[in-house]
């Protein structure tokens, strides 16, 4: 807990939440206290080309795959003290234990801070695990660029991020504890979410075209002005989730005119599109409604796809592990699917992955407003703790 408020200090905005974006000056901050914790508990400590952290315990067989332990350290602007936070800590806590209870153990285990876990800054969501995990490759993450202009790569390089890529090795498995950032756990009573997988997620920018125009002179009758035409094709997006209920989400996170400027009619208005469902089929058939939406029904109108994470299931072993911890420390749980996205979903690629979530007050999260409780917190690491036991034997 110490350690949580101590990160939450980094970059603390004044309503109690974080603002600690992928690569500015406040993750650079973060980084080198993760680091330094780390070294403080005897971890080796390297980061990959990707700015990805790893704070690795060796276990007493050099030649064993390593386990992983990882989640994010970048928060959204409006973040919450625990996304993210809570499961790079939780695997700095679960190395603490294990060398105060001198357990021995085969198989090593990385901590692990991936970067630019939430896609707000850069552009898509799990770019550090992705890239790790083979879902991008490094030169795709690189040249994203941030709504200043700047481009990933110099970002990474500017807060001294930049490392160089590692082999491509097996592992023995991969554990993510992680807030819920929903309802389900609280109001069910449960302190324990074994996660049995993660909903799909699609991105979009729309852009609706039109012509810049002076606000006073120009008759109204005279304007193509794309502002008119978003409430319809706002309407039509929500309808469309409203179809495929009660599992679908829509989210329209931010509406853009450019220049932006008071008195100009906008020559376009760009909106960003978060789609979600935990069926990959229904996903693709909301998918091909969007595109008739916006290249059919609509002219002037672009439909640009940014990002697809299909829905991906975790590992029985994984889940296993997660449940007989949890039945040995009598814990509440249930099974349940993720709502949000996790560098979970991209380590499930190459090892034998599972979730582990805690439940967060009023099912509250990307929000400053934030809180998970030190009771469910110690729950989800004991648990984690128990589990990952099971498997560095
Ligand atoms: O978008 C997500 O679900 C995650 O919080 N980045
Ligand atoms: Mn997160
Ligand atoms: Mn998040």
């Amino acid at each position: 807990m110490e350690r949580l408020f101590r990160m939450a200090e980094i970059g603390a905005t004044k309503n109690g939440g974080v603002c600690r974006l992928a690569l500015s000056e406040e993750d650079r901050i973060a980084r080198d206290l993760f680091t330094e914790w780390a070294k403080e508990l005897g971890c080796a400590v390297h980061f990959d080309n990707m700015g990805n952290q790893f704070a690795s315990k060796a276990g007493y067989d050099p030649g064993a795959p390593s386990l992983l332990i990882g989640s994010h350290l970048d928060s959204q602007p409006t973040g919450g003290k625990y996304d993210g936070v809570l499961g790079v800590l939780a695997g700095l806590e679960v190395i603490a234990r294990l060398r105060e209870e001198n357990i021995n153990h085969k198989h090593s285990i990385d901590v692990v801070n991936w970067t630019n876990e939430e896609g707000s800054r850069f552009a898509p969501a799990m770019i550090g695990s992705g890239v790790f995990a083979g879902v991008f490759d490094a030169e795709y993450a690189y040249s994203q660029i941030d709504s200043d202009g700047n481009f990933f790569k110099e970002e990474l390089s500017r807060i001294g991020y930049l490392g160089k890529s590692h082999d491509k090795r097996k592992y023995r498995a991969c554990f993510e504890l992680h807030i819920e950032q929903g309802p389900v756990l609280e109001s069910e009573k449960k302190q324990i979410g074994i996660v049995t997988g993660v909903q799909g997620i699609r991105w979009y920018h729309i852009t609706i075209r039109g012509q810049e125009a002076h606000a006073g002179p120009t008759p109204m009758e005279m304007r193509s002005d794309p502002v008119r035409k978003l409430h319809t094709i706002i309407a039509d997006l929500y309808s469309l989730a409203d179809k495929y209920q009660p599992a679908s989400r829509l989210t329209i996170g931010s509406i853009k005119t450019d220049p932006g400027s008071i008195n100009t009619v906008p020559g376009s208005v760009t909106l960003s599109l978060d789609i979600r469902q935990p069926d990959n089929n229904t996903l693709q058939l909301i998918h091909e409604e969007i595109e008739n939406i916006c290249t059919h029904k609509y002219k002037d109108t672009e439909l640009e796809p940014i990002w697809h994470s299909p829905s991906v299931p975790f590992h029985k072993d994984c889940i296993e592990a997660i449940e007989n911890a949890a039945d040995t420390l009598q814990v509440p749980y249930k099974k349940m699917f993720s709502g949000a996205g996790h560098d979970a979903v991209c380590m499930s690629r190459i090892a034998p992955t599972g979730m582990i979530f805690i439940p967060c007050k009023d099912g509250i999260s990307h929000n400053e407003a934030e809180y998970a409780s030190p009771d469910d917190i110690e729950a989800g690491i004991s648990v984690l703790y128990e589990a990952v036991k099971s498997i560095i034997k």
